[in-house]
């Protein structure tokens, strides 16, 4: 079974996707998630100029060999470039397999250890008001485990948190990329304040456990943008609300800073999403900084790299919390899924949910049932593409915002 054709395609269904799509000479085709939110035609050109010339010929079966040999083989390793492009490719060769089995991918990867992946989804509100009736649509669309993020007193807006109430229950408004579109294509700059953030966020947890109990689990993502001790005043602080985890409290590249966080919160913390390498845990699992691995298959170079991070992180009983926003397809998705039902130490998946533009062209099998998500017995990863409806949404160039304090100064994501 070898490699005919490996092909590149960008569409914009809503927001910008790169996909890698893989045909072998016995005509099963594979995709693959090659998607870099703000930055996509660097991973499109890196697979279309230097992977797939490389790919043609190959042994579509020899999944392992092809990772090594474009990770090892390139000299230059890692980046989030060149991991998304070896990711798409790895994706697609799995799905290949997949299909050519008969078999959905989590067969493959050992067969389901659960009936479904426990999903949680993304409340907010301007203000407590607005940010319980999401929580209300959320409920009610079935999630059981829903993220919190709040307007701050203060700031005109704030990342991660819709522009107008989700209480429709069918909005999907949490666009970064595309709400940062200006007129000459530069992103938008939002204003920060890290002081009214830790002094706001513990009483909107409190308004929230009041409305709603204590059982159902909550998330926040800090967004990487508190000093390490800010960080422990804040875990400490939100202690007595149960968060199921604290998301991205500091900068990713410093795996030390969660050393200091730790030894002053019982706050569990997740993070990862923006890693693409094993390397970028060794500290975090080895020393056991954190309870759950925030990466995304599309993001670390594909299922082969993602299922040995997890088996790592296994050893130190340190559980999965996979990146699932808009921004990775839903051909990363479902890969993330095929994972999410193989791996013992599963602990919750990220769910959004596309854009109904974004599910024309990525035709997925699957399910969201009870709070549960499934990725169907559809053989392979089970997403198919559809050329057609692509070509009707071309590529608008698009930016997450940039973050400044009050004074001017650059500031963390
Ligand atoms: O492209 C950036 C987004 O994927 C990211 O900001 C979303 O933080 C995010 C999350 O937790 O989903
Ligand atoms: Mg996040």
């Amino acid at each position: 079974m070898k490699i005919r054709s490996a092909e590149t395609l960008v569409t914009s269904p809503g927001r910008n996707f790169v996909t890698l799509r893989i045909t072998t000479d016995d005509g099963i085709t594979g995709l693959g998630d090659a998607t870099l939110n703000g930055r996509e035609l660097a991973v499109a050109s890196y697979l279309r100029d230097h992977v797939v010339p490389l790919l043609i010929d190959r042994d579509a079966a020899r999944i392992e060999d092809t990772w090594q040999y474009l990770y090892r083989g390139a000299y230059w390793r890692r980046g989030p470039v060149t991991m998304a492009a070896i990711a798409a490719v790895d994706t697609a060769l799995w799905d290949i397999k997949a299909k050519a089995a008969g078999m959905p991918l989590y067969q493959l990867l050992g067969g389901a250890s659960r009936t479904g992946a426990l999903a949680y989804g993304h409340a907010s509100g301007r203000d407590v008001p607005e940010l319980l009736d999401s929580v209300r649509a959320h409920l009610a669309k079935g999630y059981r485990a829903i993220r919190i993020q709040t307007g701050i007193p203060g700031l005109d807006s704030v990342y991660g948190v819709a522009a107008s109430s989700a209480a429709g229950g069918e909005r999907y408004d949490y666009e970064p990329a595309r709400r940062s579109t200006t007129a000459v294509n530069r992103p938008v700059e939002e204003v920060w304040d890290t002081r009214a953030y830790l002094r706001h966020l513990p009483n909107v947890f409190e308004a929230v456990r009041a409305e709603f109990g204590p059982e159902l689990p909550l998330l926040h993502d800090g967004h990487h943008r508190m000093t390490p001790i800010q960080a422990a005043k804040l875990g400490k602080a939100l202690e007595p609300y149960d968060l199921f985890w604290l998301e991205d409290a500091t900068p990713g590249e410093d795996q030390a800073a969660l050393r200091l966080i730790r030894q002053h919160t019982t706050t569990p913390l997740a993070i990862g999403e923006v890693f693409n390498s094993v390397y970028d845990y060794t500290t975090l699992l080895g020393e056991r900084l954190i309870d759950y691995v925030r990466s995304a298959v599309t993001h670390t170079g594909g299922v082969t790299p993602m299922r040995k991070l997890l088996d790592f992180a296994a050893v130190y009983g340190i559980r999965s919390g996979l990146h699932g926003p808009t921004d990775i397809s839903p051909v990363g998705m479902a890969a993330a899924l095929h994972l999410d039902m193989a791996v013992h130490n599963f602990g919750i998946q990220e769910y959004m949910q596309h854009a109904a533009q974004t599910l024309e062209v990525f035709r997925t099998s699957y399910t969201f049932t009870d709070g549960l998500l499934h990725p169907s017995d559809t053989p392979g990863i089970g997403v198919t593409y559809d050329d057609d409806v692509a070509a009707t949404f071309p590529y608008e160039p698009a930016y997450l915002p940039v973050n400044r304090l009050k004074d001017g100064t650059v500031h963390d994501w």
